[in-house]
């Protein structure tokens, strides 16, 4: 397998994952420049799987700006509901179809429809991110990371993005939205489980290619 070196495309418009995949990437002395950066264009996510939709950023990026792509999709899935918002984690956040997203509201969403179906505490869900690296010549290789754990409202703590304040890793005391970022991202020396889904993805990923 081709070890990476060099140039690699951090193929993500969030700003919260392009802050954490930095952290994961730091360590392997890459020069890691943004899509943002490179001004590239951010593709229509129409797979229907994390995979289809990683492989879709990672390539478009590797494509466009002939650079090695990392790219992660990710979600939550909450049992109760049928593993939804899952695919669509973003887009249950966004205040208008493809507008601002107000992560507050959405957490809020997911407190009524689990109140709708009659469900009650613990709220089991798991986050998903598949990391996916793609090459100029259309070669893609995925990895995926998970994180089991159970959700708690109201939400707690400021830190991190996205779903973080809800989540409630399993054995924890304290949500993702209650960790430094060291915490949640750390990869452990010993080789043992990263915590979070995006460091167990990038962990497997750092196995094959740094
Ligand atoms: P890119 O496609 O440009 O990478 P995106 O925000 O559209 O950015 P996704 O389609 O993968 O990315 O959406 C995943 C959503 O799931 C993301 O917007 C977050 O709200 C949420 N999410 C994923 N990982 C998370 C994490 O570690 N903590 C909190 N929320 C997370």
């Amino acid at each position: 397998m081709r070890k990476l070196e060099g140039r690699l495309v951090i193929a993500t418009h969030n700003a919260g994952k392009l802050w954490e995949m930095r952290d994961l990437l730091a360590p392997h002395g890459l020069d890691a420049v943004s899509a943002g950066d490179l001004g590239l264009a951010e593709p229509e996510e129409t797979g229907e799987t994390f995979h289809a939709n990683a492989e879709l950023k990672a390539l478009a990026a590797a494509q466009a700006a002939g650079l090695p792509a990392l790219a992660d999709d990710s979600g939550l899935c909450v049992e109760g509901l049928g593993g939804a918002p899952g695919i669509y984690s973003a887009r249950w956040a966004e205040v208008a179809p493809g507008g601002p997203r107000d992560f507050a509201a959405a957490m809020e969403k997911l407190e009524t429809a689990l109140t709708e179906i009659g469900a009650t505490p613990p709220f089991a869900a798991h986050f998903v991110s598949v990391m996916t690296l793609a090459w100029p010549d259309g070669t893609v290789e995925s990895f995926e990371g998970k994180v089991f754990g159970t959700l708690v409202f109201p939400p707690r703590g400021m830190l991190g993005f996205g779903y973080d304040p809800i989540f409630l890793p399993e054995g924890l005391t304290r949500t993702f939205g209650e960790m430094m970022a060291a915490e949640k991202q750390a990869i452990p020396a010993d080789g043992s489980p990263a915590l979070s889904h995006r460091a167990r993805a990038f962990q497997a990923f750092a196995r094959a290619y740094l």
